[in-house]
């Protein structure tokens, strides 16, 4: 039986298409929500735009979500949904934390690994959860979003974690009423058992499309059909799926090379958001998919040099 849905009132930092997803049909189904926006001439600019322009599948209308900026949040925040990228995270929920009750729940919602382990560093009561999804969406200008396809998403805590922490688990039942209270028709939340296994064969795939599209500055799908960058992508996953047997990971990247090829002809006229980033000359995610994938491989004295060689390249071709 599914359990009844608490009503939990979210915070959703990061208002970029994710956050927005989730804002708008919170804000649909006449739930509390509320978005916290980055500061004051942020705010400013969306109140002037009255809301959020959303092209959802019933149509476009604008929704004026409740938003604040840090500085206004008056009310203890028990409940904080974040779908910054990885590399703000950090900064945007520090402006918030004189805010965010001591055992507040965290639920992160972005690729990239490694931030749930600087959060329970930073915030050691708070209980951290971890989201993948699947929706697409995208912002096509400034508070406009479009929900351009219907996806999965998954929400669970973290095993590998967990280990480190002295927060106690979340029960199964607990796990399904968040993943309920996060479930604004027609996103489906869904109670993952293993998020684990989710989180890293997402950074798999992330390792394996998005440096490379920047690298070639193309989108997702031309990757495939570029002799170089297929045999790239296939060194990539052959270093992943390697380090992931070793280390006890080898049932979470089956037919890996086969997925990731699948997500890029799916996406295939995408610019993968890292290459949206260097294109904008935004800083990129780098650090926290291939960066992320490579810190955990030297913990374990394992050299990854096709992924190596990728990042030192990129590294180089984005701070030039
Ligand atoms: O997750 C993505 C991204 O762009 O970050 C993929 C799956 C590569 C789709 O573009």
């Amino acid at each position: 039986m599914s359990p009844l849905p608490d009503t939990q009132h979210w915070h959703i930092l990061g208002a970029g298409a994710i956050g927005s997803l989730w804002g708008c049909y919170a804000y649909k189904a006449g739930l509390p929500a509320t978005m916290i926006l980055r500061d004051q001439a942020t705010l400013a600019a969306y109140q002037t735009a009255g809301g959020i322009t959303a092209r959802l599948q019933s149509g476009t209308e604008v929704l004026p979500l409740p938003a604040i900026c840090p500085e206004q949040q008056a009310e203890p925040i028990d409940h904080l949904l974040i779908t910054t990228k990885a590399h703000q995270t950090l900064d945007a929920i520090t402006a918030l934390s004189s805010a965010l009750s001591a055992n507040a729940t965290l639920v992160l919602m972005q690729n990239g690994l490694g931030v749930a382990e600087t959060l329970a560093k930073h915030f050691p009561g708070a209980v951290i959860l971890q989201a993948s999804t699947t929706e697409g969406a995208y912002r096509d200008k400034a508070f406009s979003l479009v929900h351009a396809g219907r996806g999965q998403t998954l929400l669970g805590q973290s095993r590998e974690l967990q280990c480190t922490s002295d927060v106690p688990p979340k029960s199964a039942s607990e796990l399904a009423r968040v993943a309920a209270s996060l479930s604004y028709s027609p996103l489906n939340v869904e109670p993952g058992d293993n998020i684990d296994a989710v989180l890293w064969r997402k950074l798999a795939i992330n390792c394996a499309i998005n440096p490379l599209t920047v690298k070639y500055r193309c989108r997702n799908g031309e990757l495939l059909d570029n002799p170089l960058a297929a045999s790239t992508m296939q060194a990539v996953i052959d270093e992943i799926v390697e380090f992931s047997e070793q280390t006890g990971r080898g049932d979470w990247v089956k037919n890996l090379l086969q997925q990731t090829r699948q997500v890029a002809a799916d996406t295939a006229l995408n610019r993968s958001s890292m290459l949206q980033d260097a294109l904008a000359g935004r800083s990129t995610e780098l650090d926290f998919i291939t960066g992320e994938l490579l810190r955990r491989a030297q913990e374990v004295n394992i050299s990854l040099p096709a992924n190596q060689k990728l990042y030192d390249q990129l590294q180089a071709s984005l701070n030039s």
